[in-house]
């Protein structure tokens, strides 16, 4: 310990801990803006490029006060730190002043309007006036992806994009370019974003602290489809909007709002209100079966669960050599997707051609995953557009439904029936464990003693479990963030780990921290809210593994036949490229 004094405070804090992180726990408050301090999920911003945090050291000996940036400068025994000083201050607003006079004034019409990190601290300091005209950069953005959309001209150079994509992700797509008033964050040579392997994850994206990276938007298409009179349009919404949606409207991070969520589905005009839950518990059935076929046929193990589109990416580009690991379902979304255009079509006496999927993710990478080429039958995309988290919140907002007045309602059937071990997919962890959940029961054929699997829960970027089946033990390894994956792909790939089934999810925390969700702003107290309010509508839900759900055995009893048969082969599976 050490003793240090901040303004009026006289402080005892742990060695090691920066100037920064000790006036947080005295409760001064110091702006930052490149600064990111994730712990639960290894993410550290420590680049110091914004100095934004400037602080006044007071060396009262040599009458030379210094300034210094806090985040990075450790406090010492003895350090007298002033934060409040005009100079600090008048500092401090430079900094920002500098940011602004060449960043673009469109704050009207910015995507991050309202939510930019930038402008709140241009706000926060008081700025009235840029003093300082600067050279602007004229780049044209960047749509080439269906995903992500790159606007270097609003780069700030804070490189939180670069060590979330470099340092969490390992997936190394961006860094520095160019130079002085040119310089911004992009991919090597500024080749296209999609040209570059990028998994879309949308990790850069929720870091971003502008809108120098955000997320392709389709809320328009939207629109039109639900104004064609011509389209039945049926929205799907993923297991981690429901605890997230409400904070786009104000309410306490694990807010659990799924019925005022269907109503808001309902009054934007959608003609049905379908569960990925849904598609989630009809995936369990197909997943939990193929484990057990890979288990009793000696094929490959581990069985990797599918879900993620960012993973796939990532399996693809970086370790080719493992394509057979993952499960060959499709991801729920898709599947239900696939289920409303044929099963539900038939039922209903519509034209696929005239039915539109939407997907509401909390997922950037699922817009890409989308337009994949096999995931398609008889011409048509299985899901038509995909927005994020943020997209129908701005919808709703658009509509101008008060959200925190709607009462609640139920999802449609048949395709809105689902479980709890659906909901928990969308947290780290929750995939496997509702495979688990249905593949205990089947290969014992009796009821578990406890249905929460706790030995697969918890906030570590990698868990490794030994579950105990009957007489059978299976090694489970989970990994969310693309680097903690990589730690097990390589295990595997070397031959040094004997897992039976892995679960990955490249953002860390799983969907409830995707990159379409509402920002987190770098809290990650957040995170775990969310993540609580996952478990809590799991233990909310009466039926709770996906074997339970009737509406799933009606569509097998009149559609799809046996599970992993030849039906549920031809339309819930896919393949991936070598
Ligand atoms: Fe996910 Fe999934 S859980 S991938 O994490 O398998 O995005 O929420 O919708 O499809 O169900 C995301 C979440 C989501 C799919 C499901
Ligand atoms: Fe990197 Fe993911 Fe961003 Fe792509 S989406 S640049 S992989 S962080």
């Amino acid at each position: 310990k050490i003793n240090i004094r901040i303004n009026d405070q006289e402080l005892t804090v742990p060695e090691g801990i920066t100037i920064l992180e000790a006036a947080h726990q005295a409760g001064v408050k110091i702006p930052t803006l490149c600064h990111l301090d994730l712990h639960d999920f290894q993410l550290y911003n420590k680049t110091a490029s914004c100095r934004v945090c400037m602080v006044e050291l007071v060396d009262a000996r040599n009458n030379r006060n210094k300034l210094v940036p806090s985040c990075v400068t450790t406090a010492q025994e003895g350090m007298f730190v002033r934060t409040d000083t005009i100079r600090a201050i008048t500092a401090r607003r430079m900094a920002v002043e500098l940011l602004l006079s060449n960043h673009p004034n469109e704050c009207f019409t910015c995507p991050k309007n309202l939510e930019c990190e930038l402008q709140a601290l241009a706000e926060e300091l008081n700025i009235r006036e840029i003093r300082w005209e600067g050279e602007r950069m004229d780049y044209p953005k960047d749509m080439s992806s269906d995903a992500i959309v790159k606007d270097a001209n609003k780069c700030i150079y804070c490189r939180r994009c670069e060590t979330a994509c470099n340092e969490v992700q390992t997936c190394g797509i961006l860094s520095g370019i160019g130079r002085g008033f040119n310089a911004f964050v992009g991919p090597f040579a500024n080749i296209p974003m999609v040209e570059s392997s990028c998994t879309y994850c949308g990790q850069c994206v929720q870091v971003c602290p502008t809108a120098a990276l955000t997320e392709a938007y389709h809320v328009d298409k939207v629109w039109e489809a639900i104004n064609d009179p011509d389209k039945h349009v049926i929205v799907q919404t993923a297991p981690a909007i429901r605890v997230t949606l409400g904070e786009l409207f104000g309410m306490e991070p694990g807010t659990i709002v799924t019925g005022k969520m269907v109503t808001a589905l309902k009054r934007l005009g959608f003609d049905k209100v379908f569960d990925t839950d849904f598609g989630a518990d009809l995936t369990i059935i197909e997943e939990a079966s193929e484990l057990i076929y890979r288990l009793k046929n000696n094929k490959r193990l581990p069985i990797l669960t599918n879900c993620c589109p960012a993973w796939v990416k990532f399996i693809e580009h970086q370790f080719p050599e493992l394509i057979d690991v993952p499960s060959t379902c499709k991801s729920p979304h898709i599947m239900l997707g696939t289920i409303a255009k044929t099963y539900y079509a038939e039922k209903e006496g519509l034209d696929p051609d005239n039915i539109v999927v939407v997907s509401v993710m909390p997922c950037i990478a699922k817009k890409a995953e989308a337009k994949r080429p096999e995931l398609t039958k008889d011409n048509h995309n299985n899901v038509d557009i995909v927005i994020t988290t943020r997209e129908l919140g701005a919808m709703i907002k658009e509509a101008g439904i008060e959200f925190d007045q709607l009462p609640d309602s139920e999802f449609d059937s048949p395709l809105g029936e689902t479980t709890g071990a659906s909901v928990i997919f969308g947290t780290a962890g929750g995939v496997i464990e509702a495979a688990l959940r249905t593949a205990s029961e089947w290969l014992t054929g009796k009821p578990l003693d406890k249905i929460e699997f706790e030995e697969l829960r918890g906030m570590e970027g990698v868990r490794r479990a030994t579950v105990k089946i009957g007489d059978m033990e299976l090694n489970i390894g989970i990994a969310s963030g693309l680097g903690n994956a990589r730690h097990i792909l390589e295990d595997i790939r070397d031959g040094k780990a004997d897992y039976h089934a892995i679960e990955i999810m490249a953002c860390p925390g799983g969907c409830i921290a995707g990159g379409g969700q509402p920002y987190h702003h770098g809290n990650d107290e957040i995170i775990k809210k969310r993540r609580e309010a996952i478990y809590e509508e799991d233990r909310r839900k009466s039926v709770r593994k996906s074997h339970e759900n009737k509406e799933i055995w009606e569509l097998y009893k009149t559609y799809l036949g046996e599970p992993f048969g030849e039906k549920a082969h031809e339309l819930l599976h896919t393949h991936f490229e070598e």
